[in-house]
């Protein structure tokens, strides 16, 4: 039995956040899964290959799948459904298989309104992949398979059948790390550069719950994380078989379990090992202490998530952190010597013209080296979308705008253009600045510099250049207009 992994294609250059295209640790950690039970796997990363439709057609005539597993977030869910109506028709027979988080969530109206989807793979997918696979080729039935959901093909109606959930996988270090030797890793980088950077995840779940994040929605609320000696496994294994120099840790929040960062530094130290690091964390994890023992073992870069400097806001959202602990974290970060990048929200229902411009000031206070500045975006599954949704806030159903830089809600006294246009202020505001354009390039130098700035306008520019616009929007599962 042979299956194929599809990442969709990109519908146009806007969604490579900040010039990222990145091998999939979820089809990654899948793939090696079956391979490890001995079945035929290969990827199709169209997105990184810049494949048009007719090219995937192509493919799956030359690859010959039986089964076709895509993969899809919200804003991708458009290409990923035209990727299956064109392999199914070209290859009817091929059983398409749908995961990853819009599926998880809105697998309802995707079975009822998209022939071309078989099976949907709700939630996590290494073991319920791999048991839909062995039940397919046993000819037994999908109903024994925890976390799928799927049209009775025995009904008139189309009623979904909804297996039980399967409940997360508690010890990470079982699984095998990601099959990257089946992905096209040259096409792969950041800021548009082809990278040495290996991409690694040392988490799922996330005891927060903040309103909007979907990670936590699918994985859960308990944090599972791999044992430092795993991880380090995999680092040492990257640095020997692929030729990089840094690791980007891709977890929600790295430094959520300070005890395992702290042994995951040791252990490098020890080890000997030498490569820079970048990840992401939560301004209430980070000490001095904790900073200093990064510093030492190679990070470079934080990621921090700032979201407002309005506490009321803060609540909302349930970050469950202060403005007084963010300015903190930054002023630690400055003083050890880790690069910042701050992310933060605007555009939440609640903002206001006021609450927004004392949160884009609140950055540049902070002195972060890079700062981002999404738009409230509602993903299904959270409950920042279940209450807009209630409330009838969402004014945009089209699920390819749902990138962080489209306006989708509006706010008490802004509508989408305002916030289009708040939003595209608050990155000249910032990034325009004479001494901040000077020890930015005396750090970076004026390549990366000139690099990062390309990419934002790029990012918050109108225009769109893509060839692979998905071409259905007028129906709800694809995002109706
Ligand atoms: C790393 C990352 C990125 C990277 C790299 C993406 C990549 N190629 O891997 C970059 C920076 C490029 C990125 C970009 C974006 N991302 Co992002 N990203 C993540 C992050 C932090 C980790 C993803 C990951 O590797 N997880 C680890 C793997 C093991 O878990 P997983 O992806 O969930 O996969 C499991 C299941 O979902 C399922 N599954 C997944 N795919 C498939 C496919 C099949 C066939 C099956 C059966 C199962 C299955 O099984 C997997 C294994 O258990 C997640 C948050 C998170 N913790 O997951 C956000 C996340 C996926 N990103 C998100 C978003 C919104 C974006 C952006 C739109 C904007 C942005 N600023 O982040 C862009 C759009 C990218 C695009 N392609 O359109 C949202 C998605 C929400 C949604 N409903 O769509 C998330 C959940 C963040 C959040 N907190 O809300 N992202
Ligand atoms: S945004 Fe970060 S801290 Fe909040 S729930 Fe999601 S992963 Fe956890």
């Amino acid at each position: 039995m042979k299956i194929t992994f599809l990442n969709p294609p990109q519908p146009n250059s806007k969604y490579k956040f900040l010039g990222v295209v990145a091998p999939s640790l979820g089809i990654g950690y899948i793939a090696a899964v079956l391979e490890q039970n001995n079945y035929d796997v290969d990827v199709l990363d169209s997105s990184a290959l810049e494949l048009s439709y007719d090219e995937i057609g192509e493919e799956m005539l030359k690859r010959n799948p039986d089964i076709v597993s895509i993969s899809a977030l919200t804003p991708t869910i458009g290409a990923a459904l035209d990727a299956a109506d064109k392999i199914k028709n070209v290859k009817p027979d091929t059983i398409v298989v749908l995961g990853g988080y819009h599926p998880t969530f809105e697998y309802e109206n995707l079975l009822k309104e998209e022939e071309s989807i078989d099976v949907i793979v709700r939630g996590e997918g290494e073991y319920t992949m791999l048991e839909l696979v062995q039940k397919i080729e046993s000819g037994g039935d999908l109903k024994d398979v925890q976390g799928l959901a799927f049209i009775d093909d025995t009904s008139e109606d189309k009623t979904i059948i909804v297996t039980p959930d399967r409940p997360p996988i508690q010890d990470l270090d079982e699984l095998p790390f990601p099959a990257f030797h089946l992905f096209p890793m040259e096409k792969y980088k950041i800021l548009n550069i082809t990278t040495n950077v290996a991409t690694i995840i040392t988490t799922r779940g996330c005891p927060m719950q903040c309103s909007f994040c979907s990670s936590a929605a699918l994985h859960g609320k308990h944090l599972r994380r791999r044992s430092y000696e795993n991880v380090v496994d995999e680092i040492e294994m990257r640095l020997q078989e692929q030729n990089i120099d840094t690791i980007a840790f891709m977890d929600d929040t790295f430094t959520l379990d300070v005890k395992f960062v702290k042994n995951f530094c040791e252990e490098i130290k020890r080890r000997g090992l030498k490569f820079w690091w970048g990840c992401t964390s939560r301004v209430d994890t980070l000490s001095e202490e904790l900073l200093e023992m990064m510093k030492d073992a190679g990070c470079i870069t934080i990621f921090m998530g700032v979201e407002s400097a309005d506490q009321q806001m803060l609540d909302k959202m349930n970050k469950n952190i202060t403005v007084r602990k963010t300015m903190n974290a930054f002023k630690l970060a400055r003083k050890v010597g880790i690069r910042t990048i701050a992310s933060c929200v605007i555009g939440m229902p609640e903002d206001t013209r006021e609450s927004m411009k004392k949160t884009i000031d609140f950055v540049s206070s902070l002195k972060p080296n890079y700062a981002l500045f999404s738009l409230a975006t509602p993903y299904p599954g959270t409950r920042f979308y279940k209450e807009t949704f209630e409330k009838n806030l969402i004014k945009i159903r089209d699920w390819s705008k749902y990138t962080l830089i489209n306006p989708i809600l509006e706010t008490i006294d802004c509508s989408k253009d305002d916030l289009r246009s708040i939003q595209k202020k608050a990155f000249i505001k910032f990034y325009i600045r004479p001494g901040y354009l000077i020890s930015q390039t005396r750090q970076d130098g004026m390549v990366l510099v000139k690099t990062i700035f390309g990419v934002i306008r790029q990012m918050v520019s109108k225009k769109t250049n893509g060839n692979t616009d998905y071409n259905k929007t007028n129906v709800n599962a694809r995002g109706g207009k």
